[in-house]
């Protein structure tokens, strides 16, 4: 069966606008454009069942259907693709191999909400899928498919590309959008939800790069054919994983929905030579750990959520039986504690708390007490401002919920019992 999201891929390269277009693009674009009402898109993306695959898998369609439609003024489209969460660079990947999906989708989804002006919010690191994007939308303006008076009709829609300033904080949604507007990236109060009250006051939808890019195909072929990729009936549409840690080949693989864990590790020819399986973070670093009796576990949202974890961003880190995870929590929380924006009491003064009491278990001088210490964090950085301390605190309560003993042999030994 053909994913939506990777069958333009070349190798070693880009897909050339031609390229795209003879092998199907923009026809999800000409099929709305003259035969569609933006009701009838936004329909048939609900009906779809697509999911935002930036970490939180919130209802794609039922988004959209929150932006009021009699408000006057602008609403805006942000694409956000400001991808940092450790073990994720799936929207890196589909960009520098396509960037024709993104802007297409786009363009649609300005079409479905009323839209005629969107962002692309991009980590600045990301200069090679920058260029491919910018590229692109030059492209698809020259060929009447953005722009002014879009397939003629009386339809505009322009699309700006806006670098990042480089903080995991600017991906949250709501800093994202102060960031936007020239202001400190500090996360807002939700609700207002940006759909409601975005950008410049305007209602606005924030969507990730593989929620738009997933688009055009949904609108070309059908809500069914979406729903009808996916392995399991709780799922819809294919994902991007991306895996690190101990496989065989690290890459970023698409499969359908409700593959399971051990398809996807297959998928990067399983594990390094020698390695045993001890854990994964199945949803980039903001996640709980998956365990070896989760290896024929469906990774679909709702699936992974009833196991414990979040399937999230899809970026899957594996770690095998060398590896201390007290030490990888530990990693993971030093990257929460410096990309805290500090605005919040518990998140700017909680992280580096814990990050403090792991090294000192991690080190052979931690106490009993610390355990005690540390399952309160989990509960207190649960309420703050924004989801970054409580992301934070999702491989920590794995940690201590599955893997106690690990955590306790470092206080026993005095030392890490792997090193
Ligand atoms: C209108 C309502 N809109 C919810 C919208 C909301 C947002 C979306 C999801 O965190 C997660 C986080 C990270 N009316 C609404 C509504 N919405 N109720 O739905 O909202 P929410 O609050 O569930 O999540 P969030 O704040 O968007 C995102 C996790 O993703 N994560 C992080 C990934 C980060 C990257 C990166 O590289 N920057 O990938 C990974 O798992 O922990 O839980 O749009 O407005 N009633």
């Amino acid at each position: 069966m053909t994913l939506p999201l990777f069958r333009h891929n070349r190798a070693n390269r880009v897909v050339t606008f031609d390229e795209y277009r003879e092998e199907g693009g923009f026809e999800g674009l000409k099929k709305a454009f003259t035969g569609m009402s933006p009701a009838e898109v936004q329909q048939t993306v609900i009906d779809s069942g697509l999911r935002g695959r930036g970490g939180a898998g919130f209802p794609t369609g039922r988004k959209w259907s929150f932006v009021p439609r009699d408000l006057p003024g602008p609403r805006w489209l942000i694409c956000n693709c400001d991808e940092m969460e450790p073990g994720t660079y799936k929207d890196r990947v589909l960009l520098e191999h396509n960037p024709y999906s993104l802007i297409e989708g786009m363009t649609l989804a300005c079409y479905a909400l009323g839209v005629r002006h969107a962002f692309i919010f991009i980590r600045k690191g990301y200069e090679k899928a920058a260029a491919n994007l910018a590229r692109g939308i030059e492209e698809a303006k020259q060929a009447g498919l953005l722009g002014e008076k879009i397939l003629g009709t009386e339809h505009s829609i322009d699309l700006d590309l806006h670098l990042s300033a480089g903080r995991y904080i600017c991906g949250e949604e709501t800093a994202l959008i102060n960031a936007l507007e020239g202001r400190r990236p500090n996360p807002r109060q939700k609700p207002p939800f940006p759909a409601v009250k975005g950008l410049w006051q305007g209602p606005t939808v924030v969507n990730n790069v593989e929620t738009l890019a997933n688009i055009p195909a949904i609108v070309a072929n059908g809500a069914a054919w979406f729903k009808g990729l996916a392995l399991n009936p709780e799922g819809a549409g294919s994902k991007l994983f991306c895996v690190s840690g101990s496989v065989k080949n690290r890459a970023c693989v698409e499969l359908p929905i409700g593959s399971t864990l051990e398809a996807v590790l297959d998928a990067c020819g399983g594990m390094r030579e020698g390695r045993k399986f001890k854990a994964c973070i199945p949803g980039g670093a903001s996640t709980q750990f998956l365990k070896p009796e989760h290896m024929t576990l469906p990774m679909d949202y709702d699936t992974v959520a009833k196991a414990g974890s979040r399937l999230g961003s899809g970026g899957v880190i594996v770690f095998d039986e060398s590896h201390c995870l007290v030490e990888a929590t530990l990693n993971l929380i030093t990257f929460f504690a410096r990309e805290s924006c500090g605005w919040c009491t518990p998140c700017r003064e909680g992280l580096p708390f814990v990050k403090e009491i792991l090294t000192r278990i991690e080190n052979g001088r931690g106490v009993e007490d610390d355990i005690v210490i540390l399952r309160e964090h989990v509960k207190y950085l649960n309420y703050t401002f924004c989801a970054l301390a409580p992301g934070a605190m999702a491989p920590l309560d794995g940690l201590l919920r599955d893997f106690e003993d690990e955590v306790r042999e470092h206080i026993v030994k005095k030392k890490c019992p792997l090193k």
